[in-house]
């Protein structure tokens, strides 16, 4: 062979070599070794048959425990870094430590078993790795200076999480087993593997990490967006370097995170600027198997994990049963968050040692696949032969421990509080409504002008569009009282104030810097540029910050995340937006696992602000209506307030009184359409400058009315705009502007202000079945004592309203007739 050849033959051989390595990169997962119990088996693919001893290496690193997928990945530079970390020697592993967790996650379950025979706990035996995982997930943090981690998981060996990961007293978790203070949750409370939890982990090199552990419902996956929504709000306390010192872990099940949209809708949130959190963590908990669902029928591609391929960031799947590996991908895959700022996913692939739960038999349905499990050592008698150590001494350790913690566990008395709530929650409070919370919201006229001089500010040079122009120039002479205010103007005159005194600002939706109504124009855009500048935020004092952000196209996943934000900003004015209220239906799990229900769950308090534009105006079924029937029937012990403001300083009040308050309650707001311009409910900004959110708006008359009309939002309007074209007889006309806490007291003076009254009428546009009505009614006969109370409503229906505008027009002028008794 001439030299020559010898060159061109070795570059060859090196190019061979280089093409066999890029396809075990790029398709070595498909044949990884998983699965422990080997049910999951290699993918056939072609482009890695054929190759002899010269694949070996390949072969080695990415078809053993670990199977990585990180080729789609389009920036080459992050490619290299996975490949450079797997392809070079894995560090030391602490193995003492990794068999101690083993050995403690184990028998933590062992003696769960035992003492509470047929009770629920979710066992975590067949992926006990997670809590070595766990351990070096945090570690890693630690180094790389995190403060805080956010967890979130569902039920799956969560108890076990509780005691080893954040750090809880196990005779805490078995007081609750012994469920000592049933009195203490008589018709509220949540089951014991649902509770959140925080505590403090400590890394081998002594550092400490904050931990907390989200609250969360049944509904698995619904807590995702709320994670990444405290987080961010976390992040934000802490300033500049938030994201590094605030990591969120998310651990998943495979059959929930293959199911679950929100899990879809969540991760297309993390790159956008108003929802990115630095990178987050996930763990799917990979035991294939979802309750008695296999993964064949619980979705359609090979791994549980491949909606994450979505995005352009990395997937490590890894057996469980190799704790070494799990503990380096642990490490890896922190690293890289904090390298490259994205999610990172960690498929976990084990078994479920029992049934779903303790109390289920999984030999029904997986006959063949648990008799495999029964014969199946546990992992940590498997490391422990695989290292040469004796476990004994830590096993009888871990149970000493265990049996002292349980003792004490019998003698708790009181129901043991697992978590310590933030200092900034001090200052506000949840419970019944007082009007001692009462505070106020008007803001001098002159404060006002400074404000909307503001608003309506932008640099030189900046080219406004004429037509906003236009609109700039209408909401300076609003802000200088010579216009009446529309909605849009009061709402942002509201968020103004509010940022100036300190408060800050969030609101996100879709459409929602604009409006969907063409109402906000909250940021302005430079018609030769597209630059973006959003002139309220300039009033920003303090650590006030203002936030007004498009969104995804999600309710469900935004909603959760802004609920989520509201947890750890009460301080601040939290609102999420639906485009039109019919579309917070999709987002119907937040909103009764979380919003309606966390306070009488988790004693847990929010002060997020939803609106929804609602109102009959003939734009067919799904643009109609917000369903103020659903939250009516969410209502209970003044969790939520329900209000539909029906002119502009109204509106004005309502959102400040919610930012100034120190009571923190989920409030949704009906918020106008048609309205939102219309002449009648526009204000004067006298009304502004002075006076409260009124929760009944009274009619203007003397009270000799006979006939007392009684309605809210829009309608109302439409009552009035009838009454003048027909003065003669005219009935009364209230609006009850606050539907829920029920303004009793105001309600019963109004309606005892009447004192001719015949007949009372609730007036709704909705049909009978929806709406107030079904609430209101009987609450209003109540308060009439005696007085006949009387409905008008559209016709009980299917849908909330009809398709044809004409069809709604005649309904329309057929409610209105009724009302006046025609
Ligand atoms: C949204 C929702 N649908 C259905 C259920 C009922 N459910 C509870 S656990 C479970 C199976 C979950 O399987 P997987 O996600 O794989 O987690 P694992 O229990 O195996 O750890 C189901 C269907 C639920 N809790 N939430």
């Amino acid at each position: 062979m001439t030299r020559e050849q010898a060159i061109a033959e070795s570059a060859s051989s090196k190019e061979a070599q280089e093409r066999l390595w890029e396809s075990f990169r790029r398709w070595g997962y498909l044949q990884a070794s998983l699965d422990p119990l080997g049910d999951l088996e290699p993918a056939a693919m072609p482009e890695l048959d054929g190759y002899g001893a010269e694949a070996d290496a390949a072969r080695r690193v990415y078809c053993g425990s670990i199977g990585v997928e990180f080729m789609h990945i389009p920036e080459r530079e992050k490619r290299a870094w996975i490949q450079e970390r797997m392809e070079s020697a894995a560090a030391e592993p602490d193995r003492a430590r990794i068999l101690d967790l083993l050995i403690r996650a184990d028998i933590f379950e062992h003696v769960l078993q035992t003492r509470y025979l047929g009770t629920k706990r979710y066992s975590l035996e067949g992926e006990s790795a997670l809590i070595p995982l766990l351990d070096a997930i945090l570690s890693a943090a630690a180094e790389q200076g995190a403060e805080k981690a956010m967890l979130a998981m569902s039920h799956r060996g969560r108890l076990n999480v509780m005691v080893h990961t954040v750090g809880r007293a196990a005779a805490d978790v078995f007081a609750r087993f012994e469920d000592v203070d049933p009195r203490s949750t008589l018709g509220g409370g949540d089951v014991k593997y649902h509770m959140g939890a925080t505590g403090t982990f400590r890394a081998p090199s002594g550092r400490e990490v904050e931990i907390h552990l989200v609250s969360n419902p049944s509904h698995l996956e619904a807590v995702d967006p709320v994670v990444m929504g405290r987080t961010r709000a976390k992040q934000m306390r802490r300033g500049e370097n938030g994201r590094r010192l605030v990591v969120p872990i998310v651990m998943h099940g495979d059959a929930a995170f293959a199911g679950q949209g929100i899990c879809a809708e969540t991760l297309n949130m993390s790159g956008v600027a108003g929802f990115a959190v630095g990178g987050s963590l996930h763990v799917i908990v990979n035991n294939l198997i979802g309750f008695t669902t296999t993964p064949k029928d619980g979705g359609s591609s090979r791994y549980s994990s491949d909606l994450a391929k979505r995005l352009p960031v990395p997937i490590f799947h890894v057996n469980a049963e190799d704790p070494e590996a799990v503990v380096r991908v642990g490490k890896i895959a922190l690293d890289y968050r904090y390298e490259f700022g994205t999610p990172v996913f960690i498929d976990l692939v084990g078994y479920r040692r029992h049934g779903h739960s303790e109390v289920d038999d999984p030999t029904i349905t997986q006959p063949l696949r648990y008799r495999k499990i029964e014969a199946h050592p546990e992992l940590w008698k498997i490391y422990a032969e695989k290292t040469g150590v004796n476990p004994e001494p830590v096993v009888e350790r871990v149970r000493e421990e265990l049996d002292a913690a349980q003792q004490e566990a019998q003698e708790i008395e009181k129901s043991p509080a697992m978590r310590k709530l933030p200092r900034y929650w001090g200052a506000f409070r949840g419970g019944k409504y007082d009007p001692s919370f009462e505070v106020e919201t008007a803001v001098p006229a002159d404060q006002l002008t400074l404000v909307g001089d503001a608003l309506t500010n932008y640099p030189d040079g900046f080219h406004v569009h004429p037509k906003v122009q236009k609109l700039l120039e209408q909401r300076q002479e609003m802000a200088q009282g010579k216009r009446a205010l529309d909605f849009g103007m009061a709402e942002a005159l509201a968020f103004g104030s509010l940022l100036q005194e300190g408060v800050p600002v969030r609101l996100t939706g879709q459409d929602s810097r604009r409006g969907t109504f063409n109402q906000r124009h909250a940021a302005l855009i430079d018609t030769e540029t597209e630059e973006e500048i959003v002139p309220m935020a300039a009033l920003a004092q303090d650590a006030a910050f203002c936030e007004i952000y498009n969104s995804t196209l999600s309710e469900a996943a935004v909603l959760g995340f802004e609920y989520g934000f509201s947890r750890d900003y009460p301080e601040a004015l939290v609102l999420w937006e639906a485009q039109f209220g019919d579309f917070a239906n999709g987002a119907q799990i937040i909103i009764d696992q979380f919003i309606a229900a966390a306070e009488d769950k988790w004693n847990l308090l929010s002060g997020v602000v939803l609106l929804l534009p609602h109102g009959y105006e003939g734009q067919g079924p799904e643009h109609s209506s917000a369903r103020i029937e659903r939250f009516l029937q969410l209502a209970a012990r003044d969790n939520i307030q329900i209000c539909q403001p029906s002119n502009a300083a109204q509106y004005f009040h309502l959102l400040r009184r919610q930012a100034l308050r120190s009571w923190r309650k989920p409030l949704v707001v009906f918020t106008p359409k048609s309205m939102l311009r219309h002449p009648a409910a526009s204000s004067p900004l006298a009304n502004l400058a002075s006076g409260r959110f009124q929760t009944v708006i009274p009619d203007a008359g003397d009270g000799s009315a006979e006939r007392v009309l009684l309605c809210t939002g829009k309608i109302g309007h439409e009552l009035i705009a009838e009454r003048k074209r027909h003065p003669e007889n005219a009935p009364a006309i209230i609006f009850v502007e606050q539907v829920y806490p029920l303004p009793e007291a105001e309600l019963t003076a109004e309606m005892d202000r009447h004192t001719n009254a015949r007949e009372f009428v609730w007036v709704q546009e909705e049909p009978g079945n929806m709406g107030a009505h079904e609430f209101l009614v009987p609450e209003l006969r109540r308060l009439a004592h005696g007085r006949s109370v009387l409905s008008v409503n559209r016709s009980s229906s299917a849908s909330p309203a009809t398709g044809s505008h004409k069809a709604h027009e005649m309904e329309q002028k057929t409610l209105v007739a009724l009302a006046f008794g025609r």
